[in-house]
């Protein structure tokens, strides 16, 4: 747990006591409330994620850059402020772990992506950190290399990533292919099926963990084996009452990508660009599955940090 000293980091109460007390915390990301979902369904989900996290036995970590400042945990005030930049300003940045020494330096505001929130979780002494999906390798990817930071930071920063895979608007199977090149344990959540998001199944095989349990116990391996420890990436499937299968979502998908090109849409902008274009084609279906696998992912990561503590 770095002090302030070094750096402008504030943590929330509950935070700042829960790491003292050595009980379990879990971070959370803040692009999905800033560019992820529609506002002020974001805010909605923030409260549904925290406090599930907290009946699960975890004090929640959200992680954000307010003014420069970097928030390990929202106290009411923080959320209050955060309310009313994103009401008054048209946009809060998306802040991967590349642009936190120049928010920090000009005091820019803005949401973490997952590459940013565990550098800054890993930062802060918490070792579990639950998100939706991970950025990847996208489509397209021979003729413009986006891959996203997130692999990278995976390899070189120890935190076990809970997600829900990753979304079929990238290639997936370039994403696995890096993640092993990359040394990444990609571990299914008893499951040997790598989740595609909105679907429960991607067709690419994973190793199945059973509990969390197994999952500290590789946690735990890694530090003793490896001079560089990394992060360890879970993939927990959706829930089954809330999937989009894959057969219906790809229609959606194609169209988005397709309007992506059109609109030469690239860089940080294309993932918010293909999830808002999502949100308005399934008529807000995509959403209402979001948030149920955040909430699934959020239950599993407790779990996990609970194991750790
Ligand atoms: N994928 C999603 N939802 C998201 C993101 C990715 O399904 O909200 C966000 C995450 O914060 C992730 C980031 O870390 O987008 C990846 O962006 P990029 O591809 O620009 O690295
Ligand atoms: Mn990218």
């Amino acid at each position: 747990m770095k002090s302030q000293e070094q750096l402008p980091l504030r943590y929330s109460e509950r935070v700042a006591k829960a790491l003292q007390d050595r009980r379990a915390v879990l971070a959370l990301e803040s692009t999905v409330l800033t560019h992820g979902l529609p506002s002020p369904k974001n805010f909605q989900v923030l409260e549904l994620l925290e406090h599930t996290a907290r009946e699960n036995g975890a004090e929640p970590a959200t992680i954000i850059v307010l003014d420069g400042t970097l928030h390990i945990g929202m106290d009411e005030p923080d959320k209050a402020l955060l309310r009313s930049k994103m009401e008054h300003e048209t946009s809060l940045r998306k802040l991967g772990r590349r642009d936190l020494p120049l928010a920090i330096t000009q005091r820019q505001s803005g949401g973490t992506t997952v590459s940013a929130t565990m550098l800054l979780a890993h930062t802060a002494g918490i070792k579990v950190f639950a998100t939706g999906g991970i950025g990847g390798v996208h489509r397209d990817w021979a003729i413009n290399p986006d891959i996203s930071n997130d692999l990278i930071t995976l390899a070189e920063i120890p935190v076990i990533v809970v997600s829900a895979g990753c979304k079929a608007i990238l290639d997936i199977s370039a994403t696995l292919e890096y993640l092993e090149t990359l040394g990444v344990p990609v571990l299914g959540w008893q499951t040997d099926a790598f989740p595609a998001f909105y679907s429960m199944i991607s067709g690419h095989r994973i190793d199945s963990v059973e509990n969390a349990g197994q999952i500290a116990g590789i946690y735990k391996s890694m530090h003793s084996l490896d001079p560089l420890p990394r992060g360890i990436l879970v993939a927990n499937p959706v829930p089954a009452d809330a999937e989009i299968p894959a057969s219906e979502i790809d229609t959606h998908i194609s169209a988005a990508t397709q309007a992506a090109k059109k609109q030469k849409i690239s860089g940080k902008q294309l993932t918010p660009f293909l999830l808002s274009y999502l949100a308005g084609s399934t008529l807000g279906r995509s959403v209402e599955t979001n948030l149920a696998l955040l909430k699934n992912n959020v239950i599993i990561g407790a779990k996990i940090a609970r194991e750790l503590t």
